[in-house]
């Protein structure tokens, strides 16, 4: 796609303002840039390269977009591997995801104000005619409330919002009359019904045209929602009643609000996960700062920020400082109990938190937001992208990433804040890394597992309507966006709401919030915004300082989750023995199991058994203990059996025009040439004869020297490789016959042998599902000669195949071969043309066993202990220990030392509470193994 004819790229200049308003002046404090301050550092970026890379991120984005207007449009969103549309319905469900996905060409509403942000007007002038002409938001489906409005209400309000803008500059959208508007407030009523509950909190689901109560409408059953479901509609609602007149939006959005913060528990003052919407009673208790309630906090600051009203600062206010002394963990954030915040409850982080420092920009507390967003670069620095989510040794815990934009937003308002040339460098990494391992000739595709470098059939539209806008701006000078960026607040969604409705249309009762609030006292600004102007003339190293601690703090660092630094410097006595530090030979840590009600039994085959009997513990906090101990254990032991489970390898395609940008998500064999410990394979594909493999093979001249393609079914997995080996093949890729099946929605597993020794089969071999594998053969049926590497990991793309393609006629190709795929992909045929009747068998023989995927199953602390009084858990472990523990060890020791007589604060609990209290952690750790992102 060219440069907008008239639309500006980097380098061109039109200052213009839009109107301010004094209540965005004061909480856009933080925001004010600090880029002429910075002498000192990382090295500063010159104007040229600071252009070339936002000159790359409107490349990236014509890639992205280009591709989905071409290839998806009007579908929602775009499968940038097999280069169509997503059409609900159409492909196998992906569960609650789908839920986005209301037949309302999302991406395109999606990206609107994007387009405006990165200078493309006119693009943006056909993309609201094409929505106006082509959007219809009556469709029989089911969407997610939550979604909807954040994503199409938000978009078509930010849309808005720049058109009017545009049309008032007189030059684009000169024809505009409100329609978008229109098309918001129309959702806008559809959205409404879902508030129809005594606690005011909405339903998670509507059926667009059938609403909630009609028998037609397939949802309204539903008991439970997230917090952030209920809590993030404030900005979009209010918006569009100030932006109408219609007040009833802001009410219903400010009633949800109202309820939520009459919930919270009141000790901790944090809020659970998951509320249900008749009661109002939390249904999962555990508590941080990502999936699932984070943009509830987002939205209490920037409802203050857009709408001026003192009682969301003091709401967000309380629940920070609550969030600051029991779920920040510098760097960490991590899970704990509003009924217990001093206990965690989880291990590990996910990457929606990744938000949170951009937010704490915003409130102004700049410090932990360096800390937390360094920890997150530092994951990103291993795995290339920040996995779905990982441990608090930063391991990966769920390996997925759908190019989430969260960790680019907090880059760039701490760049905002801080004037930093290293958030510069960390962008141009971001930028580095999408294109490097997600992008494909049809898009970007998503990351199915960030180890092996595979990836998904998905383009998330956030993709556009977030990552683009970020790093662009990240990159923009003043004069590069065509309107003043700070007169806008940015939704969840990254869309952009004009700070002026503040002081529009404020016609909403105060009767209909709580009014509690007064006057803000001074305990409001605690933890401010640091005046840029002051603090980094005085200390122009002051983010570096703060960053360089954390430097190795992934490759060198302990779990550090389940302590608390700060329960170990009040308690004036020693922290308790975690799991990971445990040896079964420490007379030391045998005499605390004692005390903590833990036995230890060696079995004969040399494991240690432990077994938790609560009521031999020493005291109840000691019990209490002991029970944190055994749930650490569990998990510890949970992940070190994930770990020995084979990882899922990766198919990439290196041939023309793929050049290793497509990379297909493959399940081991537990037989074979182990990829993990050897060279990678690369060879030309090609289909044996017959195409089940399960006898000799008819055509070894076909395969001899290449990797030979066979269908699943019919014989054991071995027995394939066996005569595929025969015949000269150098490696093998079963796929399956299940047609439509996909690693996207079915379990991935390890191809296991046939009971009988192995050890003569030498080739590798990889198994792909139907749809992975119809990308392989549609790509023999255009290109005939397809070349593909089997490894663990996605490799580089080929420096040599790269040089052939230069940018300028890139996308043209690129959108050529996609095009190409495309069609052919609808012709895709699996079974066997030599033997129909063979192949329409569907005798599954070989032996499977699960792959180390998210969906394998894992150990959940109920499985393993049906006796809340008696836990086991057998393991063995290593007692390592590395620097960051050393120094937080050191710090809580320094710290006890003059905090002698601080204590942790702890009640003695009787049994029976603890017994309750477990029984409830126990509810909350099943809910959180079967939570989805
Ligand atoms: C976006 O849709 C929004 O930012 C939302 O609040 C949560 N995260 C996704 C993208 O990751």
């Amino acid at each position: 796609m060219s440069e907008a004819g008239g639309g500006r790229g980097f380098g061109s200049s039109v200052p213009q303002r839009a109107p301010w308003s004094l209540v965005a002046a004061t909480a856009a404090l933080c925001l004010v840039s600090a880029t002429s301050v910075w002498t000192a550092g990382a090295s500063p970026m010159s104007r040229e390269e600071k252009q070339k890379l936002g000159n790359q991120v409107l490349e990236m984005f014509d890639h992205a977009y280009g591709n989905y207007m071409e290839h998806a449009y009007p579908a929602d969103e775009l499968m940038p591997l097999t280069c169509r549309g997503r059409v609900r319905g159409q492909e196998p469900s992906r569960g609650d995801v789908d839920d986005a996905l209301g037949k309302f060409s999302l991406t395109l509403i999606d990206s609107l104000d994007t387009l405006v942000v990165l200078n493309k007007t006119k693009e943006f002038e056909d993309a609201v005619r094409k929505v106006l002409r082509d959007v219809n938001l009556d469709n029989d489906v089911v969407v997610s409330v939550f979604e909807t409005n954040i994503r199409v209400l938000g978009g078509l309000l930010g849309g808005h919002s720049l058109a009017i803008m545009l049309k008032e500059k007189g030059e684009y959208m000169q024809w505009y009359n409100d329609e978008l508007l229109q098309m918001a407030k129309q959702l806008g009523y559809k959205l409404l019904p879902a508030f129809n509950t005594t606690s005011g909190l909405p339903y998670p689901r509507i059926n667009l045209k059938f609403g909630i109560r009609k028998p037609e409408a397939r949802t309204g059953t539903e008991t439970d929602t997230c917090t952030a479901c209920a809590g993030t509609l404030i900005l979009e609602f209010a918006a569009l009643s100030r932006f109408t007149g219609a007040t009833i939006f802001e009410e219903y959005a400010r009633k949800a609000l109202d309820f939520l913060w009459e919930k919270r528990q009141r000790s901790s003052n944090l809020v659970g996960v998951t509320i249900n919407i008749h009661t109002g009673d939390w249904v999962r208790k555990d508590s941080g700062v990502g999936a699932g309630i984070d943009s509830y906090y987002e939205y209490l600051l920037k409802a203050y920020v857009l709408l001026g009203d003192d009682s969301f600062l003091e709401r967000f206010n309380t629940h920070y400082d609550a969030i600051m002394r029991y779920i920040s963990q510098p760097p960490l954030l991590l899970d704990v109990h509003i009924h217990k915040p001093m206990l965690n409850a989880r291990t590990w982080m996910d990457a929606l938190l990744a938000f949170f420092p951009g937010l704490q920009v915003l409130k102004g507390d700049i410090r932990p937001a360096i800390e937390t967003h360094e920890m997150l670069y530092q994951v990103i620095k291993k795995h290339n992208f920040l996995p779905e989510a990982f441990t608090t040794d930063f391991r990966v815990h769920w390996a997925q990433h759908p190019l989430r934009p969260e960790f680019a937003e907090s880059t760039y308002f701490l760049y905002k804040a801080t004037g930093d040339p290293y958030y510069l460098e960390v962008g141009k990494t971001l930028i580095e890394n999408l294109n490097k391992y997600a992008r494909v000739p049809c898009g970007f595709a998503a990351m199915k597992d960030v180890r092996t470098g595979s990836h998904e059939d998905r383009m998330d539209s956030f993709f556009l309507a977030e990552m683009f806008k970020y790093l662009y701006l990240l990159f923009a000078d003043k004069e590069d966006v065509i309107f003043d960026i700070e007169d806008y607040i940015f939704t969840t969604e990254a869309h952009l709401l004009p700070l002026w409705l503040s002081t529009t249309n404020q016609r909403i009762s105060k009767k209909n919030t709580t009014s509690e609030y007064t006057e803000l006292d001074d305990s409001n600004f605690d933890w401010t915004c640091p005046n840029t102007q002051i603090l980094f003339p005085n200390d122009p190293l002051y983010a570096q300082s703060i960053r360089e601690p954390l430097k190795n703090v992934v490759d060198k660092s302990c779990p550090r989750g389940i302590i608390r630094v700060e329960e170990s410097f009040r308690s004036g006595a020693k922290p308790p023995l975690r799991a990971r530090d445990f040896m079964a030979t420490n007379p030391e840590h045998l005499e605390i199991l004692k005390k903590m009600g833990v036995s230890l039994i060696h079995l004969k085959d040399g494991r240690v058994q432990l077994v938790q009997h609560a009521i031999q513990a020493a005291s109840s906090i000691d019990a209490e203990d002991g029970l944190r101990f055994m749930q650490e254990m569990i998990e510890l032991s949970s992940q070190q059996q994930k770990e020995q489970q084979l990882p899922p390898r990766a198919v990439q395609i290196v041939s023309h025009p793929f050049f290793g940008r497509v990379v297909l998500t493959a399940g081991p064999a537990q037989f074979g040439l182990d990829l993990s410990k050897h060279k990678e394979t690369r060879g030309f594909v090609a289909s044996s004869k017959p195409y089940n493999g399960c006898s000799e093979l008819t055509n070894p001249e076909a395969v001899t020297g290449k990797i030979a393609l066979i269908q699943r079914g019919q014989c054991m997995f071995a027995e394939k490789a066996r005569n595929i080996q025969n015949a000269g093949a150098i490696g093998g890729i079963v796929i399956d016959d299940n047609e439509g099946s996909s690693s996207d929605t079915a379990p991935l597993f390890q191809m296991a042998g046939d009971g009988k020794d192995t050890d003569d089969i030498t080739i590798p071999m990889l198994f792909l599902f139907s749809k992975e594998g119809s990308i392989i053969l549609d790509a023999i049926r255009e290109y005939e000669e397809v070349e593909v590497l089997l490894s663990d990991k996605a490799k580089d793309r080929d420096p040599e195949m790269e040089n052939e393609e230069q940018p300028s006629s890139e996308n043209d190709s690129q959108n050529q071969s996609a095009e190409q795929i495309a069609s052919s992909s609808q012709e895709v045929d699996l079974v066997d043309q030599e033997s129909p009747e063979e192949s329409s068998l569907n005798s599954h023989p070989e032996s499977l066993s699960p792959a180390d995927t998210d969906n394998a199953a894992s150990i959940s602390p109920s499985e393993q202990n049906s006796n809340p009084t008696e836990n086991h858990e057998t393991t063995s472990l290593d007692g390592e220990c590395t620097d960051l523990d050393n120094q937080l060890q050191e710090q809580s020791e320094t710290e006890e030392d003059s905090n002698p007589n601080v204590s942790w604060g702890k009640k003695v609990q009787p049994i029976d509470s603890i017994l309750a209290d477990w029984n409830e952690d126990i509810e909350a750790f099943e809910m959180m193994e079967k939570d989805e992102l």
